[in-house]
This record gives C-alpha cells, structure tokens and sequence, in this order.
C-alpha cells in the first residue's frame, strides 16, 4: 500500500523539514569548547600521575566524526606505550579520586572501559585503553561524512530518528549502535545509481602520502575525493526516502551482507555467515571483515527494527518528519 515514489510537493517539504531538523541537532561550539577542555583536563591530570609514558587522549566515535549533537556522550581514547593502563581500573581510581562523577569500570569486556561523568562540564564520558581500531573507523567515517555535503546531514537526522525510536542501543536493548547505523547508512549510498559515496577500500590510489607511519588501509586524500558523489542529484528528502525504502522493503536480509568495505552488498553464504545465531541482519565491520555487527539483534528485534524502518517509510512518504521522528512510547 506504500507508494514507491515521492511527489514534487512532498519532496519539498521532507527536504526543507530536514534541513530545520538538522540545523536543530547541530552542535553549538560552547559545547564543543567544553569537550575539548574535558579532553585537554584527562590528559594533564594523567601525565600528573604517571610521568613519563607520553599519555595521550583522542576523541574518538562521534565526537570526531562529525555526527554528535550537544547530547552526546564524549568517546575518548588513551594511547601510551604503558601497557599495564590497559587494564583501567588504576584510572578510574584516579578519575574517582579528582572530582570525577558516577565513575564505572568495566574491565571485564573486549574492551575495558571507564565511564564517568564531569560534573563541572556536565559532560559524560567513556574511555579505553589503546584501542586504535576505534580511532581509525573513527577517521573513515568523518571522510565518508565530508566528500558529499548530503551525507552529514542525512546521517545525523537518521540516528537522530534511531534515538527517538529507540533502536540505538546494542549493548541493553538488542538493537544496534550508532557505529552499525552509520555503516548501514553509507553502504545506502555507495548503492544509489548513480552513487553519492564511493569504496574508500577500494581506492588506494587516493592515499594521502605519510611519513613514518603506516600506510592508511583507506582512501584518505579528501581533495581527491570530494566531488564524487556529484554526478547523483538526488535531495535530502529523496535520499531519507530512498534509505527507508532500502532497507524497509528492498533489501534481500536472507542472503545479503552490507559490506561498506567492497562498497557493496556480499552473499552470506559466501562468508559463510548463513549459519549460526543473530544472523539475520549482516553488516561486516569494514576493518574487521570477520566480524557482524549487526550480531547484537536477534530474530525478535530484528522484526522490531524492520518494522520501524516500515513505519518510517510509510511517514517520510507522506512528508511526515515530526511524525516519523516522534519519540517510542513503550506499551504500559
Ligand atoms: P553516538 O553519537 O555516541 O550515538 P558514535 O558515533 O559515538 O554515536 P558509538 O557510540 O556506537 O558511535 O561507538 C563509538 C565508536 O566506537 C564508533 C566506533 O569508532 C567504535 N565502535 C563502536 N562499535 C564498534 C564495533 N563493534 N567494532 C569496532 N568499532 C566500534
Ligand atoms: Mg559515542
């Protein structure tokens, strides 16, 4: 019953509503100000303590991709050479110990962290210990996010709708992270005919020539890149159309893995992901191909999660933005 393209008129009126909603969730620069002096605080309070390890904190996740809003949460990563910090239960000691809020250490999981909130910043924070994977699909992301000027502005009115819908939350809720989201939403537009984003995997000739380090595992040269989604005219309302409708109605889940790595969609089979649990929803991690993130929702909120993808589908057709985005009310 969903009409499969969207008039002129409404098409207007979803691409204006947008760009309301998206000057909205923007980020102010007060608290910009305020994360970096959260970032630049940690990293003199632990140098303090522990001299001589070269302790250094990089914002990683939204807060360097270009995708938070003034509610979001800082990720921050520790690099030293230090090994023993890995653990991080010494710096949540120390964090506890200089004003620091609701400090939590998890140092039981894949990746140890530490959460606390400043209450001086009023700015909540989770950091790990050299976990540079994170830092590097942090710096993918923030290049997809600046070749074509649509991608920022449907990707933060996307996960904005994943907050309000409450289908953002992998590790309680069994749905998917903001990470997940973001890759299901750049592999949506490595798929439009013609494509708003390019493999950066598959561009190797676009490096950014560097000096010690090693080589970047992406197309990083920018200046190189922009402009490659130009030849696509597509507008923000058809695009958030286009993205509901994909993965809503079009896209094979039986057989399909979103791989934003080949810039594609892969066979489950040929990875052999059509066995085993928590496998109907297929994203492969771009840097760790082995690995699905899409894992942390089983059968039951999967149907959850196609069904708000149905539902938004049906509203974003009928130009309704507010309606789409109005926040879940769990069933008393
Ligand atoms: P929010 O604004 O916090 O909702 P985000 O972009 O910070 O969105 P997440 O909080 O989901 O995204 O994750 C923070 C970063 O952690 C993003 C990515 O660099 C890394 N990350 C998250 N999940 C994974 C994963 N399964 N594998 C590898 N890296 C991950
Ligand atoms: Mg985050």
């Amino acid at each position: 019953s969903s009409s499969s393209k969207l008039s002129e008129d409404e098409e207007r009126k979803l691409s204006t509503d947008m760009r309301e909603l998206y000057d909205r969730l923007l980020p102010t620069a007060d608290v910009e100000n305020k994360k970096e002096k959260l970032v630049r605080k940690l990293e003199k309070l632990f140098n303090d303590e522990w001299p001589g390890h070269d302790i250094q904190v990089h914002m990683f996740g939204s807060t360097g991709n270009l995708l938070c809003t003034d509610t979001s949460d800082v990720d921050v990563c520790i690099t030293t050479d230090w090994r023993k910090l890995e653990a991080v239960c010494k710096i949540a000691d120390l964090l506890a110990r200089n004003g620091m809020k609701e400090v939590i250490c998890v140092s039981t999981a894949k990746v140890p962290i530490v959460k606390i909130l400043d209450p001086e910043l009023n700015i909540a924070c989770d950091m790990n210990v050299n976990n540079t994977l994170a830092l590097e699909n942090t710096r993918m992301i923030k290049t997809y996010v600046q070749i074509d000027p649509r991608v920022r502005p449907l990707a933060m009115i996307i996960k904005h709708w994943t907050r309000r819908r409450i289908v953002n939350d992998a590790a309680f809720g069994g749905t998917l992270s903001s990470y997940t989201w973001i890759c299901m939403i750049i592999n949506f537009l490595q798929s439009r005919s013609p494509p708003v984003l390019p493999a950066l995997h598959q561009r190797p000739h676009l490096k950014l020539p560097r000096k010690d380090e090693r080589e970047s595992e992406f197309a990083d040269d920018l200046d190189a890149l922009r402009g490659f989604g130009d030849k696509n005219k597509e507008t923000l309302g058809e695009l958030l159309f286009g993205f509901f409708k994909f993965y809503g109605h079009d896209f094979d889940y039986d057989n399909l893995v979103v791989s934003v790595r080949s810039g594609k969609q892969i066979s489950k089979v040929e990875k052999k992901w059509h066995l085993g649990n928590n496998n109907m929803l297929c994203v492969e991690e771009p840097f760790n191909t082995t690995r699905n993130l899409g894992n942390t929702a089983d059968e039951t909120s999967f149907r959850g999660l196609h069904m708000e993808l149905r539902r938004a589908f049906d509203l974003v057709s009928a130009a309704k933005l507010d309606e789409c985005c109005e926040q879940y009310e769990f069933p008393k």
